[in-house]
């Protein structure tokens, strides 16, 4: 009796795990059909040490004005506490590798702006993944929480415990295949699911990218200062650009690329195939008087489905006569 009590407990598990894995395969496919790159699983878990990292990150101020990184911590370190039941946090990537420059002499503008907006890119094609989760024979629907870009969930640590890369010394998340230039979301979601492997870290010793970053924001490998980095600055700041930073800006007026410029891991990554992401040639090819000489009517005609706009043209334009006196 016991025996035949045993055996029922084994095949009632060996159904739940394959259970778990044809759902976790189904998963993976389903987001590879709808265009991300790659898709990986982790276990929705208290991030403890990125807690006690993060703590001590926003105490010293590395934070520059972004106040809203210090509210809802609690969540941020455990997506446990995001609703009732998580079990799992699906994670996707989707490259935005751009097949073509911008004309180095131009005001740059970083890859990622190139293209359409990816918020609501992501968050639709995350929307489809999770209905076509729902349209499986399942005990109950999946309950689930999208992020793309969204500030209550640490991205980059999901992704490199979903098995889908490692925290470069850039502090960017790189891919082997698809290196960094690649963006981040994901479903925090109520069902348990077969878990990925995190990949061990490979910057070895290189260094380029704290060589290369203008003003020293990479503190430490993996450590930033925000209130030294340029991204920060000319998108992200209500401020003005301190005078310190003039020189350094060089002619970056959207974002900073060169800590992932330099990085050997993107050098022979596959560009992009979403059709949304190759690069809008109006935008690329703006000059220096172009900017300065836009109207709010025109930048909202030429930048409406770019992320741009949320930086908005006055700050843009700013930042476009600190670097014309400077190239
Ligand atoms: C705030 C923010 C910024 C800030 C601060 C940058 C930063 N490095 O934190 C500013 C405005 C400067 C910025 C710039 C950029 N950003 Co940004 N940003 C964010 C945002 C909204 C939150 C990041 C955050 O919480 N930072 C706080 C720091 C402390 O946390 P973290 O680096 O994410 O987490 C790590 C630390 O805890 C860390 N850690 C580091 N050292 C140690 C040591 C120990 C012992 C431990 C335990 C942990 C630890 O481990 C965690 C992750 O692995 C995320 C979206 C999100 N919700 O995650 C996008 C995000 C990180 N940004 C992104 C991008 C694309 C950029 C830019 C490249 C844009 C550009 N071209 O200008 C630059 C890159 C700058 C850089 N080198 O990091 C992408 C990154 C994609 C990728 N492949 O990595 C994200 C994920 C948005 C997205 N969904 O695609 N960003
Ligand atoms: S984005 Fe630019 S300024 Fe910021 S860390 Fe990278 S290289 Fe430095
Ligand atoms: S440039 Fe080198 S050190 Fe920096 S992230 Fe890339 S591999 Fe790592």
């Amino acid at each position: 009796m016991l025996r035949l009590a045993c055996v029922i407990c084994v095949l009632i598990l060996f159904l739940y795990s394959m259970e778990k894995q044809i759902l976790s395969k189904f998963i993976k496919s389903e987001a590879l059909k709808l265009g991300f790159s790659a898709c990986g699983i982790a276990k929705a878990d208290y991030l403890a040490d990125d807690a006690t990292y993060l703590r001590q990150w926003l105490s010293e101020g590395k934070h520059a004005g972004m106040s809203y990184l210090e509210r809802n911590l609690e969540k941020r370190t455990d997506p446990r506490l995001l609703f009732e039941n998580v079990q799992s946090v699906i994670v996707v990537l989707m490259s935005y590798s751009p097949e073509k420059l911008q004309n180095p002499a131009l005001p740059q503008i970083a890859k990622y702006g190139y293209g359409k907006d990816y918020h609501p890119i992501i968050k639709q094609k995350l929307n489809l993944l999770l209905k076509q989760l729902n349209a499986l024979p399942l005990e109950k629907p999946v309950n689930a929480r999208s992020f793309a870009d969204s500030s209550a969930v640490l991205e980059r640590r999901w992704a490199q415990r979903a098995g889908l890369g490692w925290l470069g010394k850039n502090c960017t998340l790189i891919h082997p295949d698809f290196g960094s230039f690649c963006f981040i979301g994901g479903l925090v979601v109520d069902v348990e699911l077969e878990y990925d492997t995190p990949m061990d870290e490979q910057c070895g010793k290189c260094n380029l990218c704290m060589e290369a970053c203008p003003t020293k924001a990479l503190e430490d490998p993996r450590h930033i200062n925000a209130s030294k980095c340029l991204s920060y600055h000319n998108l992200e700041s209500k401020e003005d650009i301190p005078l310190a930073f003039h020189s350094l800006l060089s002619n970056r007026l959207y974002g900073c690329d060169s800590c992932q410029d330099v990085c050997p891991w993107n050098k022979k990554v596959p560009k992009t195939t979403i059709e949304e992401f190759k690069p809008n040639e109006k935008i690329l090819n703006l000059s220096t008087s172009d900017w300065l000489r836009m109207t709010e009517e025109e930048f909202a005609v030429i930048f409406a489905e770019s992320a741009m706009k949320r930086t908005g043209l006055k700050k843009i334009q700013k930042t476009a006569g600190i670097i014309s006196k400077s190239i």
